[in-house]
């Protein structure tokens, strides 16, 4: 077992529930797939403190996150229950939409059963458990947070109707993906893909080339977005009970037909009405393209 799987079925596989879930089966990792879960934490452990969210640091820390290893769920849910009622189940890889909803709706966060090899250090397609547990989990401890994100999946289930998951995606990718925040000490980061990234982490708070902007749910709900590189737009948010606000405050149905009307937002555009925290170079871009 143990090995990713690339593929979304309509169908779950061998082996998976109806919900797509499937037993951890913990006892099955490996030591050198244990090697690299340390290998990984290690390496962003030095680079958080002063750059990741006190949100998600309160995470590692109430979680026992820095225990050596990929993480037992069983201990894990333990304290996460705890905290905010959410647990982490396994499942072989990337889920349908609807079932993805209904989880985060039951504050149920799927993380995929697998972990990245050493060749795949850096960069991978599917979600693996030290993107998902390590990147996503400490933030369900935090109860504001832990709220926004079953209002997600409560949206999400209902954006189906709506045929409105693209302008959903762009929400939690602005947000649950590569969300920043401003703190006082200054601008941090909370967002998964993010915080699970050694070279992303870097380059979303130091890096002149990106814009960094305040968020505003309609703009980003419209805002195009890169899965293959350093984001070139990053939506800032000055709290998370902002978040979870605008969210549970907001009703989708009349946005939606709204933001269809109107053309996507390129991934790198300014607009006028943008509250520009810092206006990027797009030098990273530029020398890529
Ligand atoms: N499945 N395992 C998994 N993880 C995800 O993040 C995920 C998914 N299925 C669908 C999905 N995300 C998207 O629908 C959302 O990002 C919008
Ligand atoms: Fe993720």
């Amino acid at each position: 077992m143990k090995s990713p799987d690339t593929h979304v079925h309509e169908t779950p596989p061998p082996g998976s529930a109806p919900d797509w879930t499937c037993p951890q089966n913990w006892d099955a990792f490996s030591p050198g797939e244990h090697a690299m879960w340390d290998r990984l934490f290690a390496r962003q452990w030095d680079m958080l403190p002063g750059r990741a969210s006190d949100a998600f640091l309160r995470g590692i820390d109430v979680l026992r996150l820095e225990k050596p290893g990929i993480p037992d769920y069983r201990e894990l849910n333990a304290r996460l229950v705890d905290a905010t009622g959410w647990q982490v189940v396994a499942v072989p890889g990337l889920v349908p939409d609807e079932v993805f909803f209904d989880h985060l709706a039951n504050r149920r966060f799927p993380a995929g059963n697998f972990i990245r090899t050493p060749e795949q250090l850096d960069y991978l397609q599917e979600p693996d458990v030290f993107h998902d547990v390590f990147g996503h989990v400490p933030m369900l401890a935090d109860p504001v947070f832990a709220d926004y994100m079953v209002a997600y999946g409560l949206g999400g289930l209902r954006s189906l109707k709506f045929d409105a998951l693209k302008q959903l995606a762009r929400l939690y990718w602005y947000t649950v993906e590569f969300g920043l925040i401003r703190e006082a000490g200054g601008l941090r980061i909370y967002g998964a893909g993010i915080v699970s990234s050694y070279s992303e982490s870097v380059f979303a708070l130091d890096s002149d080339s990106p814009n960094r902007i305040g968020f505003d749910l309609a703009r980003v709900m419209r805002t195009d977005y890169r899965i293959d590189d350093f984001q070139q737009n990053y939506f800032v948010i000055d709290s998370l009970g902002q978040l979870l606000d605008t969210t549970v405050n907001t009703d989708f149905a009349p946005l939606y037909v709204e933001n269809a009307a109107l053309p996507p937002i390129p991934i790198a555009d300014i607009l006028p009405g943008d509250e520009v925290i810092t206006r990027g170079t797009q030098d990273y871009a530029t020398a890529k393209a």
